[in-house]
């Protein structure tokens, strides 16, 4: 039987050693330090409040409704719209309410896939197809540049497949969604656009801006480029006829618990973004596009570039299979104390031997590093 200094131990050692790495996991973050543990650790982890703010099925609840209700607000009035639900307890769960609450009409999506970089809930194998039972069809890629949407070809498989909602988003994200070009075309679709990665960025006003280019909704995780607690959050851009579905399908159709203490340390990350920390998405692509020239510069291979840049957001993608392939790569990079992980790239035949790797610089720079520190350590690290 374990001990409590056994639990106590583990936790300890995993925080010390974790404070001392270099984190380049493209989907993590941690907090702002003024956010973190005054914001986040608190009663409210122990309770529930089911429904909505002043509406709640529980009773205790006069504080969450008051703090739940100002957050929703904020975002609100941040991306100017109509509708901020604060409640999933992740992006996923963000997403399993918008893919089942939208109308179903003939069954079928467009989504990016797998291979290009689309995330797994928009997917065969996740929730839009195994839960919200979708067929799901991919956009076309570029022919020359496989991390980019080819328009044109996608354009004809969203007209052939005529789907029920279009999905933008990825986790291997280096440019910006063709949100604009396909809202041209299909001016009665509805488009959703998954910002778990780039959240932070579009918040900062850095990326592209999804509703300014036509989309009908948001989905976020609040914990990546966004550095709030682990959660998830859906925006719609304005009144919508499947607006009720949604809501009713994230509760009572699927949250019950929505992890309360969240709320305050969300609403106090958007605040503190607001005003200490303005700069950070704009501090996040800058040191992403740097250090993908640096790491370009001494002869690694750097995926994406477009005759500009390599990257447009967080992330910079390697393509290691000289150097061995992803996992040794992302196994000799754990082994001097950095943390990146192995990914496919377009071109990989199967997901169990990816050639690349994926770097995301949000938490180093939170932290206070550079491009040049970051690359410093990962080119001493590739080398040893
Ligand atoms: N799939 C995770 C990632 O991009 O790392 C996030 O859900």
């Amino acid at each position: 039987m374990e001990s409590l200094d056994y639990v106590r131990k583990v936790v300890l050692e995993n925080d010390s050693w974790r404070n001392a790495t270099l984190n380049l996991i493209a989907s993590e973050n941690v907090m702002f330090p003024e956010v973190g543990s005054e914001f986040y650790y608190n009663d409210f982890m122990h309770r529930y409040a089911e429904g909505k703010p002043y509406q709640r099925y529980y009773n205790g609840t006069k504080y969450i409704d008051d703090l739940e209700s100002k957050c929703q607000e904020h975002f609100k009035a941040h991306f100017s719209c109509h509708y901020a639900d604060v409640r999933p307890i992740s992006g996923a769960i963000a997403n399993l309410a918008v893919f089942c609450g939208l109308p179903k009409m003939n069954g079928k999506i467009v989504s990016n896939s797998l291979p290009s970089g689309g995330h797994i809930t928009h997917n065969k194998m996740g929730t839009v197809s195994k839960v919200c039972g979708k067929e799901v069809h991919n956009f076309a890629t570029d022919s020359e540049n496989p991390f980019k949407t080819d328009v044109d070809g996608s354009i004809r498989i969203i007209r052939e497949v005529n789907p029920d909602f279009i999905v933008f988003g990825k986790s291997m994200f280096l440019h910006p969604e063709p949100v604009k070009e396909i809202r041209r075309e299909f001016p009665e679709k509805t488009i959703l656009y998954d910002a778990a990665h780039v959240f932070g960025l579009i918040y900062g006003g850095e990326f592209q801006m999804p509703f300014d280019e036509g989309a009908d909704l948001i989905t976020a995780s609040t914990h990546k480029t966004f550095p709030g607690p682990q959660g998830g959050i859906v925006l719609m851009k304005r009144e919508m006829q499947f607006e009720k579905s949604v809501d009713s399908m994230l509760f009572p159709g699927i949250l019950s618990n929505h992890h309360l203490h969240r709320i305050p340390a969300l609403l106090a990350t958007a605040i503190a973004y607001d005003t200490k920390h303005r700069d950070y998405g704009k501090k996040v692509i800058e040191a992403a596009q740097k250090l993908s020239e640096m790491m370009a510069g001494a002869g690694y291979k750097v995926c994406g570039y477009d005759g500009k840049k390599y990257t447009y957001t967080h992330q910079v993608v390697l393509d290691v299979t000289e150097m061995g392939g992803g996992a040794p790569v992302a196994d000799k990079l754990e082994k001097n104390n950095i943390i990146v992980n192995k990914n496919s790239l377009p071109w990989d035949k199967s997901v169990i031997s990816p050639s690349g790797i994926r770097i995301g610089v949000q938490e180093a720079v939170l932290r206070g590093m550079d491009a040049g520190q970051i690359f410093e350590k990962l080119n001493s690290a590739l080398k040893s």
